[in-house]
């Protein structure tokens, strides 16, 4: 028998809901694996809350028994070394310091153990946003996954340390460049919930926010086959969903508003743009093909250094880039 079940039966009980959080001091618990979380957070919540009022009790009372004016100036009238009492002020608390290990350490276990049956995602995270790829190969910017599943996401950074934290969840992951992680979770609970890189990784990392979209699993499975085939869309159409969902927007706003790059939107097409070598080029086809394929190419005047990043020519393929290239062109006014 577990010898803390006695003390547990005090507490607060294991259970999923807010029945767990009676202090009502996180976000509505929308994942299994919450209710643990919380539950042994309100666990070393008590405790270490009576354990102060019997410090301060204890504290003021000995000032009061052993006041100056009671025992005077004679130390030796205070009492001495008790060995009882030691044994007893360690003993206790090591039991629930152990406590304290023993169901932090199971729920560990419990987020570290990525269940068999899980539905996989793939997480993508770089300065400045996220991107979630599907099975079939479709990306996203907010996670979408289906409700009373296990789904488990393989997080990996293009560049720097990011963290995927999904409080309502209770889940945070560090995400490590060159290396993949993966966390697990599963919601019951369909609703919109926000995502968090919770690592500072520079001057927009509190840009870098997302939503995680739980949907019942039918209506998952509808949206899923509907948006994995893009090549039924018009060419700016598609272009606008890869503009959002490989990370452009991070960057670029579409209503010229200049950010950590260029804003488009108000750039006529084909006019004159000035480089920073200060030569020009015409917006066009090619110059947006190659500053998308090879950024470091040919860099805008006032973006240096340059910091798009140099990886998309992997990431993206030929028709990829036409539909990105469509969509820059419709967003541009015309001459
Ligand atoms: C991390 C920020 C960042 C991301 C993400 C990013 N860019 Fe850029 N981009 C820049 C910066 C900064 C420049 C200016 C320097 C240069 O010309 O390379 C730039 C330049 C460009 C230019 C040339 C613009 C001009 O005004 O001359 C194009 C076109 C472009 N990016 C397209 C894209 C597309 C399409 C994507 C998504 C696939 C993207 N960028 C993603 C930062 C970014
Ligand atoms: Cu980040």
């Amino acid at each position: 028998m577990n010898p803390f079940a006695a003390i547990m039966a005090f507490l607060p009980p294991q259970q999923s809901g807010r029945g767990s959080d009676p202090l009502d001091m996180f976000p509505p618990e929308a994942s299994v694996n919450a209710a643990n979380s919380d539950w042994v957070y309100y666990f070393i919540f008590w405790v270490s809350a009576a354990s102060l009022l019997l410090i301060c009790l204890a504290t003021i009372y000995f000032m009061w028994r052993y006041r100056r004016s009671r025992v005077g100036l004679h130390p030796e009238d205070s009492p001495h070394h008790s060995t009882k009492l030691e044994v007893v002020w360690s003993v206790i608390p090591a039991f629930f310091l152990v406590a304290f290990f023993w169901y932090g350490f199971e729920d560990y276990v419990d987020r570290r153990t990525i269940p068999q049956d899980a539905y996989e995602i793939k997480a993508q995270a770089r300065k400045w946003s996220w991107t979630f790829i599907y099975p079939n190969g479709h990306k996203e910017n907010h996670l979408r996954v289906p409700a009373g599943k296990n789904v488990k996401v393989r997080l990996e950074s293009a560049d720097v340390l990011h963290s995927f934290y999904v409080p309502a969840f209770r889940v945070k992951m560090d995400v490590v460049p060159g290396r993949y992680v993966w966390t697990w979770f599963r919601s019951d609970s369909p609703g919109e919930y926000p995502l968090f890189c919770a690592e500072y990784c520079g001057d927009q990392h509190s840009q870098m926010d997302a939503r995680v979209i739980v949907l019942p699993e039918a209506e998952f499975e509808k949206w899923l086959a509907e948006s994995g085939d893009l090549s039924s869309l018009p060419p700016e159409k598609a272009g606008e969903k890869i503009y959002q969902t490989a990370g452009c927007l991070a960057c670029h706003t579409t209503n010229g508003v200049r950010t950590v790059g260029p804003g488009f939107g108000d750039i006529p097409w084909g006019a004159p743009r000035k480089l920073a070598d200060g030569s020009t080029v015409p917006f066009d086809e090619n110059y947006i093909r190659e500053s998308i394929l090879d950024p470091n190419a040919q860099i805008a005047e006032g973006f240096t250094p340059n910091v798009m990043p140099a990886n998309f020519a992997e990431q993206l393929n030929d028709e990829q880039v036409d539909w990105l290239i469509a969509y820059i062109e419709s967003i541009s006014q015309a001459d």
